[in-house]
């Protein structure tokens, strides 16, 4: 049995838990991150794209943030396309000359891991059956795992849960101190990584009778592309050539152009779905990220609020450990959910206008969704409301 001492006691290693170990080293406080996968996986997990202007700075400002700034794609605006016929919207123009950055999460994450290890934090990978202890009403929480065939204990002085949607933080709160919001869609999404130069240098979003599509990419060499699937659709029913010829039809055909084909090294399928839970806090845990909240990714949200939830809990929790003013981390959950449901209302808003469910072509909703994309696409008014969630709405703290 071996014992730690940790000021944060932080659950999982994706961008929330490091994010958060880092804001709270520069505060002078310590902690450890205890993460369930092989470092190996962590970082070859292919995820999101798109940083918000915040975020991408916050990184940045952090320190983690070197090759970002050097090899990430600041995109000026996004493209659409309806039924083959593309649009654009410029996010500088609407949002104050406000970028996005395209960096791929397991670029950002592989950075993080390396800064947080080279500046002497523990993060233990393979820790198996991490369970949260006296967090509820104890002023001394601990967390216990095995690792080489041994317990271990972390004693803290906080917790924070930043295991994402599946992890054992928030399944650890009593169901009867929470509440949880669900909502999941009829479809999801099929996406590639592929060894192509990007035909486009700014992402597209497309609206087609066949369903949506996204054209993304990575680098110069590398394109991410995603394709709207019925949930219940198997990779195998998918072969290379299918979903080239798909996402040409989906992303352009109409307008005589093409998407660049290359090698596909990733194929996967994820499902849609809104979750939030309320409060995010108990006692002295905390959640942050997908541990608290998952949107559709058509909003390129998900990675973007977890790192606004960590900036508010370092501050919080520094002021609580080195000030002892507890009236930051009292509102947590309120700061971190006034954000959250705004990200939700727009992943939501864009994955409806974007998507057609199976079998929905011609209905009352498609063409209220074709209205409104169209309303988006004519009016200053409405591009700077979508500009400016996009880009990412200002921090409160
Ligand atoms: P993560 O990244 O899921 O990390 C949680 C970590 O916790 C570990 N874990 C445990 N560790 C110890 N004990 C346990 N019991 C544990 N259970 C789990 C896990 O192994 C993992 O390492 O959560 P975090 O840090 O909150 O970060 C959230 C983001 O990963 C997620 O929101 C984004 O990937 C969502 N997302 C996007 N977000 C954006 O901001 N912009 C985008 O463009 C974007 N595109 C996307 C996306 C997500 C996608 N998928 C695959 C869901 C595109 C896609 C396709
Ligand atoms: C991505 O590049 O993976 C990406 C971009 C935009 C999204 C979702 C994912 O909305």
């Amino acid at each position: 049995m071996a014992n730690q001492n940790v000021d944060v006691c932080i659950i999982g290693c994706g961008p929330s838990g490091l994010m958060l170990s880092r804001l709270l080293a520069i505060k002078g406080l310590s902690s450890i991150i205890l993460e369930r996968s092989k470092r190996a996986h962590v970082e070859g997990r292919i995820r999101a794209g798109v940083l918000e202007h915040g975020a991408a700075q916050t990184i940045i400002d952090s320190g983690m943030g070197e090759r970002l700034k050097a090899e990430r794609m600041l995109h000026d605006g996004v493209c659409f396309a309806i039924d083959g016929k593309q649009a654009r919207v410029s996010l500088t123009a609407y949002a104050e000359g406000q970028q996005i950055s395209v960096y791929g999460q397991h670029e950002a994450v592989r950075d993080m891991i390396a800064f947080t290890l080279e500046n002497g934090v523990e993060i233990v990978f393979e820790a198996e059956d991490v369970a949260l202890h006296d967090f509820e009403t104890g002023a001394s929480p601990s967390v216990t795992y095995q690792k080489d065939g041994r317990e271990h204990t972390v004693s803290c002085k906080y917790i924070a849960g930043c295991d994402g949607f599946h992890g054992v933080s928030r399944k650890s709160m009593p169901q009867e101190k929470i509440k949880e919001f669900h909502r999941s869609f009829p479809f999801g999404w099929l996406g590639i990584l592929a060894k192509a130069e990007p035909a486009t240098d700014e992402l597209i979003y497309a609206r087609h009778k066949n369903g949506f599509a996204l054209y993304s990419m990575r680098s110069s060499t590398l394109s991410r592309l995603y394709l709207q699937v019925p949930l219940d659709t198997d990779v195998a029913d998918w072969p290379d050539e299918k979903v080239w010829n798909e996402l040409d039809l989906r992303l352009g055909a109409d307008a005589g152009w093409s998407v660049n084909r290359g090698e596909i090294i990733d194929k996967s399928i994820t499902p849609l779905r809104s979750f939030v839970v309320e409060p995010m806090q108990l006692g002295r845990l905390f959640l942050a990220g997908d541990a608290a909240h998952i949107v559709p990714p058509t909003g390129a949200k998900g990675m973007n609020l977890a790192i606004a939830d960590v900036r508010v809990l370092a501050v919080g929790l520094a002021k609580m450990i080195n000030d002892n003013d507890v009236s930051l981390l009292n509102e947590y959950s309120q700061i971190c959910l006034r954000r959250v449901w705004k990200a939700q209302r727009f992943s939501w808003w864009m994955t409806g206008i974007l998507h057609t469910p199976e079998g929905a072509q011609d209905t009352y909703q498609s063409r209220i969704d074709q209205a409104d994309l169209e309303h988006l696409l004519s009016s200053d008014c409405y591009a700077k409301i979508f500009a400016e969630n996009y880009v990412g709405l200002p921090f409160e703290v």
